[in-house]
């Protein structure tokens, strides 16, 4: 007889660019597995955290914001997200409660109806109701459920934790029978040198201003542990301009000291060694169409043909 107790899933969780899907992921895994910031378009390629659920694994797959793609960068980042939710059991769609039924949020359903699985539950989790009253919630609600067939509806601050335990139960019963995919002890299926790249970059991304974080990626060159238990990270920083190395590196160096301390710290934390971080900025003007960068990225630099 095989053991019917246990229960593994994927779980993607969609939405416009900024709507929370990454905060999500890291408070159902626990842990920050997934880069957040106050800026569109951070998340640039799928991440996978680990979740327990009871006798259920959940595994969320955070997928990069959809939005209407200009350049082959965003159409890799849009078609990596519906690669996810393709491949899902279960799809969230997040929306923000303070921005409602609006055009991107309109173009998602209208592309949901045309992409969704046959039997694939489509769950709506509306996010961020630490900022909203609630009888705008209950309008929100309505009108949402008249505009699309959801197979439920959950109200949610992924950042201050209301709700999402509610559908966290939700989830563990939707997701198939049958063994758990990873390990009990695994919370993230992503490369260290990809988490490590990812740490600098969302430090670099709330340092910089305007387009400069877009234009710029990070990776990770070398990992050196060492006998003494620390490990020693070489990063690269790809920039399209000399102007834009002056900006990542500041007067003296000072912004990517600031940028290396603050990344260090979280390494630290992560990885529970001491680390030694040395970043390096490359002027590279065409890194945005080259395939290499793509791939580091976890990206499919065909995905992005116009
Ligand atoms: N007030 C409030 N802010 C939130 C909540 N959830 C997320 N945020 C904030 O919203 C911003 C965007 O969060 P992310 O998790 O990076 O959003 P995302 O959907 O992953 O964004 P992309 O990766 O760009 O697609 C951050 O500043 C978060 O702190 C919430 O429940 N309440
Ligand atoms: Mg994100």
């Amino acid at each position: 007889m095989t053991d019917q107790s246990t229960r593994a899933g994927f779980v993607a969780l969609i939405g416009e660019p900024n709507a929370g899907k990454s905060t999500l992921l890291n408070r159902m895994v626990g842990a920050k597995v997934s880069i957040v910031t106050h800026k569109v378009q951070t998340t640039r390629a799928r991440v996978r955290g680990v979740a327990m659920a009871g006798a259920s694994q959940l595994i969320f797959v955070d997928t990069p914001g959809l939005f209407h793609p200009k350049r082959r960068l965003d159409r890799a980042m849009v078609a990596a997200a519906w690669t996810g939710a393709a491949d899902a059991d279960v799809v969230v769609l997040l929306i923000e409660a303070t921005r409602g039924l609006i055009e991107g949020v309109e173009a998602i359903l209208t592309a949901l109806e045309d992409k969704r699985g046959a039997g694939q539950p489509v769950l709506l989790a509306i996010n961020k109701i630490d900022r909203v009253k609630a009888d705008t919630l209950l309008a929100l609600t309505e009108k949402m459920n008249a505009r699309y067939a959801f197979d439920g509806t959950f109200l949610i601050s992924a950042e201050r934790g209301h709700g999402v335990e509610d559908l966290r139960a939700d989830l563990a019963a939707r997701v198939p029978v049958g063994p758990w995919l990873y390990p009990e002890d695994q919370i993230a299926d992503l490369p260290l040198r990809t988490i490590a790249a990812e740490i600098t970059r969302e430090k670099l991304t709330l340092r910089l201003h305007q387009e400069l974080p877009y234009q710029l990626t990070v990776e990770t060159e070398k990992w050196e542990d060492r006998p003494d238990g620390s490990v020693r990270i070489d990063q690269l920083i790809y920039v399209v301009r000399d102007g834009h190395k002056g900006i990542v590196l500041g007067r003296k160096g000072e912004t990517t000291k600031a940028v290396g301390q603050a990344a260090r710290a979280d390494m630290e934390a992560f990885l529970g060694q001491r680390v030694h971080l040395f970043l390096q900025v490359k002027v590279r003007p065409g890194w945005m169409d080259d395939a290499e960068r793509f791939d580091a990225m976890g990206l499919d630099f065909k995905d992005g043909n116009a």
